[in-house]
Parts: C-alpha cells; sequence; structure tokens
C-alpha cells in the first residue's frame, strides 16, 4: 500500500493514542488490519469495544450492524466511527423491520405468533435486535447459534416452541439439522418479498423452524461440485466452512463453524496439512500467508471478497483518523436509545446462556 499513507495513519494513531481504539474484522483487507488494536469476529469486536471505557473513539473497521453493536454496548459519551459509511452488509439488509412486523403479524393471523421466539444472528441491524428484545427474542452468533435455538425452544414448553430465525437462512438451517436433529422438512422460508411470505398458514402451524430468506453474498457462493474437484484433485484435503454456507456445501464438508473456530483449527493443524477454507478471502489468505507449512485453498475457483466490507481501505481510514486527531467526529454510528435499550435486551439475553 502506498507508503505516504501507511506513514500518515501511523501518525495519526500514534497523535490519539489512548483516546483511540481501533477494531478490525478478520475479513478486513491487510492494509486496515496492520493498525488495528485487535481483531475478531463481530461478538468479539463488541466486547472488546465493551471493554475499553476510556477510549474516547472505537474507530470501527467492519461494517454497519457491527458498529451499531459496538455503540449499544459501550458507553453514551463513547463515539463509534465507520471509516466509510457504505460498508453495509447485504444479509442485514434483507431483513428490513416494517418486513419483519408483517411477517409477525402474518404469525399473528395464522394463530402461531405466541409459540414463536424469534433469533437474530449478530448480523442483523440494531431495529431487528429491538425487534427480538421487546418480542421475547435473543441474538445469536455463529458459535453460540446451537445453545441460543435450545434455550428459545425452550421458552415454550416441550415440543410445542417454533422460532423465526433472521436474517441468515443457511446458518438457520444449519444449526437446526447439523445440531439439534430437526429434519430438514421442519423448516420453512419466509420470503419477505412474497405475500404471506410464501407460505400457507398450514405450513406455518406445522413449521418448527421458519428461517427468513436471507443469505450471505459471499459464503452462500461456494459450491458442493468445488469441494468434490479439491477432494478429487487432493484426497487427503480437509474442507472447512462457515455455517452462512449453504447446506449442501456444509453436508460435505469436514468441519464446520466460525470465524474464530477457522483461525484456530488452522493454527492447530499439523505442517503439510491441506485445506479448502470457505469463508472471506481477505481471512483465508492472511491464514495462507500465516502458516507456510500448511497447504492452504480457497473453496472458490473465484476471487470473492466482502464488497462492502472492502470498502474500509487505507485512505478512508487516514481520513477518518486524521478527522479526530483535528477533532472532527465523521461518520459517527448512533443508534437511538429506544432501539439500543430494546436491542440491548436481546444481547443480554444472549450473554446470559450457558457456554
Ligand atoms: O460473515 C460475517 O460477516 C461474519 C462471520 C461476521 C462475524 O464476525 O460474525
Ligand atoms: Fe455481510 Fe457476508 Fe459480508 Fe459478512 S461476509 S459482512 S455476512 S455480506
Amino acid at each position: 500500500s502506498d507508503p505516504g499513507l501507511v506513514a500518515r495513519a501511523r501518525a495519526a494513531k500514534e497523535a490519539l493514542g489512548e483516546r483511540v481504539f481501533v477494531l478490525g474484522h478478520h475479513y478486513q483487507r491487510d492494509e486496515v488490519i496492520e493498525f488495528a488494536d485487535v481483531t475478531g469476529d463481530s461478538f468479539k469486536l463488541a466486547r472488546e469495544a465493551a471493554a475499553r471505557p476510556d477510549a474516547e473513539y472505537i474507530v470501527f473497521c467492519g461494517v454497519h450492524f457491527m458498529a451499531e453493536s459496538a455503540d449499544i454496548l459501550t458507553a453514551p459519551s463513547q463515539r463509534v466511527v465507520l471509516p466509510d459509511l457504505a460498508a453495509g452488509c447485504s444479509m442485514a439488509d434483507m431483513a428490513r423491520l416494517n418486513q419483519v412486523e408483517s411477517a409477525w403479524e402474518a404469525l399473528a393471523e395464522a394463530g402461531v405468533q405466541e409459540q414463536v421466539v424469534p433469533v437474530t444472528y449478530m448480523n442483523s441491524s440494531a431495529d431487528i435486535k429491538a425487534f427480538c428484545g421487546r418480542n421475547g427474542g435473543v441474538v445469536c452468533t455463529s458459535s453460540n447459534a446451537e445453545v441460543a435455538l435450545e434455550w428459545a425452544f425452550g421458552q415454550r414448553g416441550e415440543g410445542e416452541g417454533k422460532v423465526l430465525f433472521l436474517p441468515d437462512q443457511h446458518l438457520g438451517r444449519n444449526t437446526a439439522v447439523l445440531k439439534m436433529g430437526l429434519e430438514l422438512g421442519d423448516c420453512v422460508v419466509w420470503n419477505p418479498l412474497l405475500p404471506g411470505g410464501g407460505l400457507t398458514e398450514a405450513q406455518l402451524r406445522d413449521a418448527r423452524m421458519i428461517l427468513w430468506k436471507g443469505h450471505c453474498s459471499v459464503h452462500g457462493r461456494f459450491s458442493v461440485d468445488v469441494v468434490r474437484e479439491l477432494r478429487a484433485r487432493d484426497p487427503e484435503i480437509q474442507i472447512l466452512v462457515h455455517p452462512e454456507c449453504q447446506h449442501e456445501v456444509v453436508l460435505e464438508a469436514d468441519l464446520v463453524g466460525s470465524t474464530e473456530f477457522i483461525i484456530a483449527t488452522i493454527e492447530a493443524a499439523p505442517a503439510g496439512s491441506s485445506w479448502a477454507i470457505g469463508t472471506e478471502l481477505n481471512l483465508v489468505k492472511r491464514l495462507a500467508d500465516a502458516h507456510p507449512d500448511k497447504k492452504i485453498a480457497f473453496l472458490d475457483r473465484n476471487v470473492c471478497y466482502c464488497s462492502t466490507m472492502n470498502r474500509i481501505d487505507l485512505p478512508h481510514f487516514v481520513w477518518a483518523m486524521e478527522s479526530l486527531v483535528r477533532g472532527e467526529v465523521v461518520n459517527q454510528i448512533t443508534v437511538d436509545p429506544e432501539t439500543e435499550r430494546e436491542a440491548l435486551v436481546a444481547l443480554e439475553r444472549m450473554l446470559a446462556l450457558p457456554g
């Protein structure tokens, strides 16, 4: 990257000292990760932000919903900055509050709403987390989706409960079927673009898992074809994927888990072992660079980054940091107090889960 920009980023960071805390998501570019005080997945980063009450500014190198979560979990006086406001998440954008509210009404009309507990993946906007907070629901991450589902099903009595899972159908389906022992037939998909979600009232009554029709544009791309192709080429290869991948891909993989799990697995893998990883490319490349003694490939024929994660680049980072040095807070992410209060209810339910 541009040496002039690297020097400016360093100088700005030094000038701000302890007043700034820089968080870097695992899917961020190398040029940005270099300046992160801590790296992690969205959950770890939100907790790290909460553990820094002395930092005046939290510069969040990640996407919008993550910066919102950091704002919710930090003190009102702390300011969360997202270096590029266009860094959204297409998955989070697939569940809008008005769409979720109308699905909730349809569940009432079908006479099943009181059996349903809403569960939202961390990768959702603050107002969806707030919806879950005020309707008896919970937030989950890819590390604790199973305990969150167990908790949710347990809320409505043995065999009675249903879950509305937002916004990632794949994480919901993979967790329900592979961890909770539900059948594929127990899951239905609510399509917010169709009247009544495209489902009949009978389907809603019979379903245990109502999956929101959302997906990750990066993880959703990995295919069974490529898995088979790689196995044919290298019978020793182990396929390691994130649970945001399609169910068929997860079924064919050797190991499935969160980004933190993927990193720990590669760190613990023996020298000479061979892997294909189904997660975001910035992370896969960094793992390959950090472990030259292991064979690490990307589980896709094409180069595929998360385009919104990649929006946070060195020029945006330098701009945000130098603005802070001048005392100008740009791109601040704030969640309104009412949304924050309700979202916190759902987040705190998650934090209270066992494990
Ligand atoms: O796909 C993502 O954006 C993930 C895994 C985020 C996170 O850190 O939970
Ligand atoms: Fe959203 Fe997928 Fe990008 Fe994560 S990798 S920020 S879920 S689009």
